[in-house]
This record gives C-alpha cells, structure tokens and sequence, in this order.
C-alpha cells in the first residue's frame, strides 16, 4: 500500500483552459505578424492538439501542406514570439484556473505533500501563467518545474515525468499525476504514475481507458455534482474531488 507523497500538475487544460484562448490565440498573432497566411480556427486546433509542443505542432502542419515551409530556425524565431504574445493575453489575466485547482494545491501543500509541474509547455509561457494566473507564491512552493524542451521527447513519452521524478528522488508509486488529455495520461501512465484526468472542451472525446479516475473537473465543494465518466476505484466520488481521493487511489 503505497502513501501519497507528490501530487505532478499538468497545466495546458489541467490547471487552466490555456488553449483556446491562450496559445491558439498567440500562435495566429505570430503567424499574423510574420505575414503567414494560416491562422488556426478552434477546430483545427483541436485536431493539431493531438502534436504536442508549439514548434513540433507548427512543423506538423508544414509538413501536412497547410504552411509554407520554412527552416527549423525560423519555427523556432516565430515559436518565441508566439510566446511573447501568450504572456500578453495571460498577463490580462483572462484566463482563471479550473475549478478546484487552488483548493487542492493549497490543501496538498498545507499537508505538506511535494508538488510539482510537469508540462510541454515552454518555461516562460508557464512562469506567465504562474504569476498571472496562481500567484507568485507558487514559485517556491512547487519543488520542481518541469517544462518543454528539458527533455528529449514531448508527451506522450514518459520523459517529462521521469524527469520530474528523478528531481525529486521520489518514487513514482507515491505520485499521482493530474492531466487533461490522452497524451497526457499516456505520458503519465508510461512514467508508471497512477493518474486523475479532468475532461474540457477539447479532451472530452479522448481514450482515457486504463485512468484512474476521469472527472469533468475537480469541482468545488459548493459547486455543481461533477460527472464521473469513469472510476473504476468506485471511490465517494459525488460532488467534487478531494485529496482524500487521490490518496485512495495511489493507496491501491
Ligand atoms: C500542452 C501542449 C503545449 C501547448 C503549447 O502541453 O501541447 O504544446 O499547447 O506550448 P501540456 P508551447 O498540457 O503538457 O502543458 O507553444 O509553449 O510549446
Ligand atoms: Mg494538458
């Protein structure tokens, strides 16, 4: 019976919903700006979410002939200026955390449990959403930071967790991944890491066979009763989850 110890965030769709309004949002103010006729409608970005990483998604949709193609060097030139515009809209502030996300991160962390991140994302876009979105307390309470390319391979490989766990020098039997997507939950389950998914508008139609627990969101005690797609724990799950849950579920 293995003990709770680190709870590994997400955060694109996990701790906010960052891609809709967020990153594809950016990703056409780059393309604008660099005179690139192609910007991303919502369903197409859907389809591309399945490429993780923002270069790797733009070379996708070279190589599939919807871009011009172009050198590796200048992907990358405009992946950073897709940033700079990401910090833009998230230093809005107009896009909050999930329901949920604050009251378990606060909990697990007054419990005394290791958080951390484990994302795609590119640092900065994450300290953004850190700052803007979480507070700038969180920069010290999480104890690692693992994010974008760090690591060889995006999700869904399982490097980006391995990492996070090795910083850490915790093992995994005692961690409990928290994603939105089945790229996510792969990577996850991969690193060897139980795993609770939160669905949103674009993950809802994912496979999540084999999650420990997917939710539509981590809900707020007062809030609306959450719907439990799957959870084959059968735990009390009513109306919003709590870090007793996760335990339970790495508990086995
Ligand atoms: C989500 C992703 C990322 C973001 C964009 O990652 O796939 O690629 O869409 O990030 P996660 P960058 O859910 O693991 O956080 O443009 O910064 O690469
Ligand atoms: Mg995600």
């Amino acid at each position: 019976m293995a003990e709770l110890k680190c709870i590994l965030w997400d955060v694109d769709g996990t701790l906010a919903d960052t891609e809709r309004d967020g990153h594809r949002v950016a990703f056409n103010m780059a393309f604008d700006e660099a005179g690139i006729d192609r910007q991303w409608d919502v369903d197409t970005y859907g389809e591309l979410l399945a490429v993780t990483g923002g270069k790797e998604r733009i070379r996708f949709d070279i190589d599939r002939g919807d871009m011009p193609d172009m050198p590796y060097e200048t992907i990358a030139g405009l992946h950073a200026r897709k940033t700079i515009h990401y910090q833009s809209l998230i230093a809005e502030g107009r896009i909050p955390l999930r329901p949920g996300v604050r009251r378990l991160l606060e909990e697990a962390y007054a419990q005394g449990l290791t958080l951390g991140i484990s994302t795609t994302t590119t640092p900065a876009a994450l300290d953004a959403l850190i700052e803007h979105s979480l507070g700038k307390a969180w920069f010290d309470r999480f104890a690692v930071l693992a994010a974008g390319d760090i690591v060889p391979a995006k999700k869904p490989a399982p490097d980006i967790y391995n990492y996070a766990l090795q910083q850490l020098a915790i093992p995994a039997e005692n961690t409990l991944a928290l994603e939105d997507s089945a790229n996510g939950w792969k990577s996850a389950h991969a690193a060897g890491l139980k795993c609770v998914v939160t669905i949103n508008g674009y993950t809802s139609g994912h496979d999540f066979d084999g999650a420990d627990l997917v939710v539509s969101e981590l809900g707020e005690p007062d809030g609306e009763a959450i719907d439990v797609l799957q959870n084959p724990h059968a735990l009390h799950i009513a109306h919003h989850v709590e870090l007793a849950h996760l335990q339970a579920i790495v508990h086995g």
